[in-house]
């Protein structure tokens, strides 16, 4: 149970909330619905005790996000805003969501990093780095979304809690599970959907405004990319996705649109194991996905520079996208028993 795992957490959070005027409340790097979705929560949260809050963001959130209640009042550092080693100066209190480690902050790293603030991070990835004052994590949540909905409700804040705080979390749960598809065994987690509900979330449009709010450029986007980028190896169980800046600049990519293609494969009877490569400026941003017990967090780590959870993770490679791609069909094939012989 929650409120006995995080006793003193609880305790120090509710300490610090009331001992602190001015709170900052800070998302990953490329932030996902989960990580909008909570920092909001905490963000209507804080407002409602009058605290003098804000949530900054280090990069963008996906537009289909936009309908958050109070998404509009997040500020966006972006590409070219330099940011200070003082950024942080003069704050009571720190609060970072959905984060691990430092380097997810990215241009907001060296000044969270230099704070003296007090920081707090909840967060359910594993193997959290050691860098906050007061860390609430537990990978055997859903989504942050969750967590901080389990947070809220074993405060004292708890009085605090309403439909728009609801409608938040429950967008970080839908989207951190794939809308319930991944993720989610846990029935606490449906016993928690159904709390939201209750408060007022509204399900069907919440869905609606995430999931079918694609432009037509995307869908043939998305067209383009299975007919004539997808790679399927069957004997390996495995399948790749690669997207090249032509193809981004022909299609008038705009920021988002590439989420969930990296699932694409894993749509196909018999496949595990799915990868995309995308062709970015000056590196190859990687995505991986997997079913059951393949573990592409350390398969993330060990050969692309990255991690994430054991069926979701993401990675870089600095090199042309041929070159990409001839490395990962060659490190694969080493998986070769593994994949051939896994069963799901
Ligand atoms: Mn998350």
């Amino acid at each position: 149970m929650f409120v006995e795992k995080f006793k003193n957490q609880i305790q120090v959070f509710e300490q610090k909330v009331i001992a602190s005027e001015k709170i900052k409340i800070l998302p990953h790097y490329n932030p996902d619905g989960d990580a909008i979705g909570s920092a909001l929560a905490l963000y209507i949260l804080l407002k409602k005790m009058n605290k003098d809050v804000e949530v900054i963001s280090p990069s963008h959130f996906p537009g289909f996000l936009n309908f958050l209640p109070f998404s509009n009042k997040i500020n966006i550092i972006g590409k070219k805003r330099e940011v200070e080693d003082s950024f942080f100066d003069g704050l009571d209190l720190l609060i970072g969501v959905d984060f691990n480690g430092l380097g997810r902050l990215d241009k907001l790293k060296q000044s969270f990093d230099k704070s003296s603030t007090f920081k707090i991070i909840i967060d359910h990835h594993p193997e959290p780095e050691q860098f906050a004052d007061l860390l609430i994590s537990d990978s055997s949540y859903s989504s942050t979304a969750e967590l901080i909905y389990a947070l809220i409700m074993s405060s004292n804040f708890k009085d605090k809690f309403d439909k728009d705080i609801a409608t938040n979390l429950y967008a970080g749960i839908m989207t951190d599970t794939g809308s319930f598809s991944y993720n989610s065994s846990s029935p606490e987690t449906f016993r928690i959907v159904g709390e939201l509900l209750k408060a007022g979330a509204e399900k069907d449009k919440i869905f609606d405004e995430v999931y079918n709010s694609f432009s037509l450029n995307r869908m043939r986007f998305m067209g383009h990319v299975m007919l004539n980028r997808m790679h399927i190896l069957p004997k390996l169980k495995t399948g790749y996705i690669y997207i090249t800046e032509k193809d981004r600049l022909q299609f008038k990519e705009k920021y988002g649109d590439t989420e969930n293609f990296v699932n694409i494969p894993l749509s196909i009877k018999g496949i595990v194991f799915s990868a995309i490569f995308i062709e970015r400026e000056n590196f190859i941003k990687i995505s991986f996905r997997s079913k059951g017990s393949f573990d592409v967090n350390i398969f993330a780590a060990k050969y692309f520079n990255g991690g994430g959870h054991k069926n979701a993770s993401g990675g870089e490679f600095y090199g042309s996208i041929q070159e990409t791609m001839k490395k990962f069909v060659s490190i694969i094939n080493e998986y070769s028993d593994e994949l051939i012989n896994y069963e799901f």
